[in-house]
């Protein structure tokens, strides 16, 4: 029992008044925070050792989301409290605003119910003037909630629910006349550009304030345009005869000349600040972002900024990190932006859901173009409630984000059929009537809200948005494509597309989502889709970004993602993560990051685009051929590269689409490689090689076999690298017989296989082998087995406890090495349960020169084999 009185640990948080009306600062740190309900909710007893000291951005969901043997994450009630010193006098209002929490909210003062909010990714304002007691302590009480609940979207997704308090939270001081803080979240001021031309741009802001004395009277709306280094260059007031009460007012300011446009390559940005004035007196103040361009998009030739037409090429963004879960500061999510805009791109996609401010922020003072989105993923629910929610979702979302300039595209719904499959089949007609309705309201609320975006929405390969017309709703055409990963091969994307234009020549289109996933523990020259492995992942992205090039009607296009991100119910290579990222979980830019710094960026770059891979080992391809070839890729936007090896020269070549690949041969040990290019751009790598011998009797002392994968895999913690299967020839080793699996034409069985992190190469399996051949020397050797048994097929994206044990009997097989029973009637399915590993080290004398043999007998099913492992020891 840790029995601290709650004011000792509150630090004081300083409600000092400033000149100008309005206070604000950030209550973060020192909450305490307990998972799970409260029984004595509002009393100051001692806080129990279940509570725990913490600071925001918070989330309760970091670790368990991760491999931690368990499916699901905690998701239920928890609850924060701190006690906040409030100073003031009578003149002043305080409101508590919070930037985001996932995902029901109640906010307590004082033990007083002071508001609720539901949806977990956009801000809202609570007023506690009437609660607090000033220049004293007051209990800050917030019960959060991340339970599912069918009547707040998202209700399914392929991403992670994180609960907690995980933005900022902040007390906010005005004085009794103050812009509104009842307004969905938002500032309370709106601005726009109506006129925008080369160098010309007019603003127009509008707003509502409170004004509080009962007597109506003259008070001044001040605007102030100042430039970035604080310049000021235009100001302009009106007088506005304000009532006791809400006022709303619109002013106009002149026509300002010589203001700089902005955009991706020049993001000039300006801030606007609004005075509410009384008798001289700043009763309050507000400064947002403010940019001048103008945009549209056409049907046939794309995107236009500024009336110039300029390709949009970006990603998009999830909002959570390794170790951290959503609860990122305002610098790491700046640095996420910074990083996509140093990949060259001018757009970003924040799917599925209104992200930080810090988000907005940094995507206009980048020069980012933002679609930003409601949450409402894979399906919605029939009940009105719902439809009110979603409809306050984009009400908050347009509100809150406004004034950046940055944005282009409101979206509100994504894949929003995606779940139909599922669905019985005399609900199908009813679900989706509903759902093109509530897309009408959607889009009518949103182009009233907004008229100076687009409206947009994520579909995917699904007849059905073109069947219920829900695809004719939006203004530009969103589509999620997958063509060559999920389904078909990568080419078929282009004519996926073709198709589209040519049977709405009037509706622009924009690739709202396309990526492969990649795990940079995978490697092969043999990549194919579904092996994760990261030159997979490049292949995907070289295809898709030319075919997008190549098409002037497709307005932009977004990977699929920037980053890694967490999904607690996936199972790829890497189970509880999406790893479609461009940088891994901790920011790691992948090789294909660089396909897109050299497409996109217009300073030279130069790069090998081998760096996921700097640790190698490989046998040779055939008897009496080298091991260690290597076609080596660079991305670059120079016309040519010269690559050196060891600082040998290997001549130059010329790059076509953004690359060239050279073919090298490595040798033992390290290899220095070197590329070069005008301007003296250069790049350099270094790549280990370990060659492995055909003739195992040449000598060797570790040899571990991927069985049935044509990838390399490294174990992370040992570095031990699995080379690719390899089939038997005599005077070599390898299988004799069998295939790798398959499951619904995916190589692999892709399980979370539990108890250890080497999922990959567990999840990739031979099956129905005799077993495996070694033409070794005579010796003593460790002969390592791995297994796991793949059944059941799938269960993604399923939730739930773990499916019952299985009894076995499907799959029965007798293990021998060098004819001795090493496994005898093995049934991993009742012996180790599904998904559960079988490594085993067995010590074996080779006496003669017939070498060693591992081999499979079947009694029942096919055989399996996930890896082999042979080490040296000596006579
Ligand atoms: C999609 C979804 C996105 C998923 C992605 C994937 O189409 O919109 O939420 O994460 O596919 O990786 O499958
Ligand atoms: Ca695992």
């Amino acid at each position: 029992m840790r029995a601290i009185c709650i004011l000792i640990f509150t630090l004081f948080t300083f409600a000092v008044s400033s000149q100008n009306g309005r206070f604000v600062s950030s209550i973060n740190s020192s909450w305490e925070f307990h998972r799970g309900e409260v029984a004595n909710a509002h009393s100051t007893d001692p806080l129990t050792d279940a509570w725990k000291v913490i600071n925001l951005p918070h989330s309760w969901n970091d670790k368990d989301v991760t491999a931690d043997g368990e499916r699901g994450y905690y998701r239920g009630p928890g609850w924060y409290r701190k006690s906040v010193f409030i100073s003031g006098d009578n003149s002043k209002k305080y409101f508590l605003h919070f930037e985001g929490a996932n995902q029901k909210t109640t906010v307590y003062v004082n033990g007083q119910k002071v508001g609720e909010h539901v949806g977990g990714y956009s801000a809202f304002t609570f007023e506690i003037t009437s609660v607090i007691k000033r220049n004293s302590y007051n209990l800050i009480e917030v019960k959060v909630d991340n339970s599912h609940n069918s009547l707040i979207p998202p209700l399914s997704a392929d991403f992670t629910f994180f609960g907690g308090i995980y933005r900022d939270v902040f007390l906010v001081e005005t004085d009794h006349t103050h812009f509104a803080m009842d307004d969905f979240g938002s500032s309370g001021i709106f601005i726009t550009t109506p006129v925008v031309t080369e160098n010309t741009g007019l603003v127009q802001v509008k707003g509502t304030f409170m004004y509080a004395p009962e007597k109506s009277k003259n008070l001044r709306i001040r605007s102030t345009i100042t430039t970035k280094e604080g310049r000021e260059i235009s100001r302009f007031e009106q007088k506005l005869n304000a009532k006791a009460g809400k006022n709303s007012f619109s002013i106009k300011s002149p026509l300002l000349t010589s203001i700089e446009p902005w955009s991706p390559q020049k993001p000039n940005l300006y801030y606007l600040t609004v005075q509410l004035v009384d008798d001289g007196k700043v009763r309050d103040e507000l400064t947002q972002p403010l940019g001048f361009r103008s945009f549209s998009f056409d049907p046939v030739n794309g995107f236009f900024l500024n009336g110039k037409p300029l390709k949009l090429i970006g990603a998009n963004r999830h909002q959570d990190m390794y170790g951290a879960g959503n609860a990122l500061s305002d610098e790491r999510h700046r640095a996420d932006l910074q990083l996509l805009k140093d990949m060259g791109a001018n757009f970003i996609r924040l799917a599925h859901y209104p992200q930080d401010p810090a988000v907005l922020r940094a995507a206009d003072e980048l020069g980012i173009l933002v679609w930003e989105e409601t949450p409402l993923v894979n399906e919605i629910t029939l009940d009105e409630c719902h439809h009110k929610n979603s409809e306050v979702m984009l009400l908050e979302m347009i509100r809150q984000h406004y004034n950046h300039p940055s944005v282009i595209l409101w979206g509100y719904m994504n894949e929003i059929y995606w779940a139909h499959r599922f669905l019985p089949q005399e609900k199908v007609e009813a679900h989706t009537k509903e759902t093109v309705r509530l897309a009408k309201t959607l889009e009518k609320i949103a182009r009233e809200e907004d008229p100076t975006r687009y409206t947009a929405m994520a579909m995917h390969n699904y007849p059905l948005y073109e069947e219920s017309g829900i695809d004719s709703i939006p203004q530009v055409a969103g589509w999620n494509l997958y063509h060559g990963w999920y389904y078909d091969e990568l080419e078929d994307f282009g004519k996926f597309m073709d198709r589209q234009h040519a049977k709405y020549p009037n509706r622009p289109h924009i690739i709202s989502e396309y990526g492969a996933g990649a795990d940079n523990r995978l490697h092969s020259l043999q990549s194919e889709k579904f092996d994760f492995s990261a030159e997979f992942q490049k292949r995907f992205h070289e295809s898709f970004l030319k075919q997008i090039l190549e098409r002037p009607f497709i307005a932009g296009a977004a990977v699929w993602n920037l980053i890694d991100f967490s999904s607690e119910r996936r199972i790829d290579a890497t189970p509880h993560l999406n790893n479609k990222g461009l940088a891994t979980y901790d920011r790691t830019p992948k090789d294909a990051y660089y396909l897109y710094q050299a497409a996109l960026r217009k300073d030279p770059i130069l790069k090998i685009a081998e760096r996921g891979w700097t640790h190698r080992t490989d046998y040779p391809p055939a008897a009496n051929e080298t091991a260690g070839q290597y076609p080596i890729q660079v991305y670059t936007n120079l016309a040519e590269v010269e690559l050196l090896l060891n600082g040998q020269s290997l001549g130059k070549k010329k790059a076509e689409d953004y690359q060239v690949t050279f073919d090298v041969t490595l040798l033992p040990g390290q290899n220095t490689i070197e590329v070069r290019g005008e301007n003296h751009a250069m790049d350099f790598v270094t790549i280990s090689f370990q060659p492995l011998p055909w003739n195992l009797k040449e000598g060797f002392t570790v040899l571990a076999v991927n069985a049935g994968s044509n990838c390399d895999y490294t174990e992370e913690i040992s570095g031990q690298i699995w080379v690719k299967d390899k089939s038997y020839s005599k005077g070599s080793w390898g299988y004799l017989e069998g295939k790798p699996l398959y499951v619904a034409n995916k190589i692999g069985s892709k399980e979370d296989i539990l108890t250890i992190d080497d999922d990959p190469l567990y999840q990739t399996m031979r099956v129905g082998s005799r077993g495996y051949r070694f033409d070794v020397s005579p010796g003593r050797y460790e002969v390592e087995l791995l297994f796991t048994d793949p059944y059941p097929v799938s269960r993604r994206f399923v939730d739930g406890a773990e499916s019952p044990d299985h009894p076995g009997d499907l799959r029965v097989f007798d293990v021998l090495i060098n004819n001795r029973l090493v496994l005898p009637s093995l049934d991993l399915l009742k012996h180790q349960g599904y998904n559960y590993p079988l490594r085993e080290k067995f010590i074996i004398q080779v006496l003669d020169e017939n070498g060693l043999s591992v081999t499979f007998q079947s009694q029942k099913g096919e055989t399996i084999i996930s890896g082999i492992k042979l080490t040296y020891l000596g006579r």
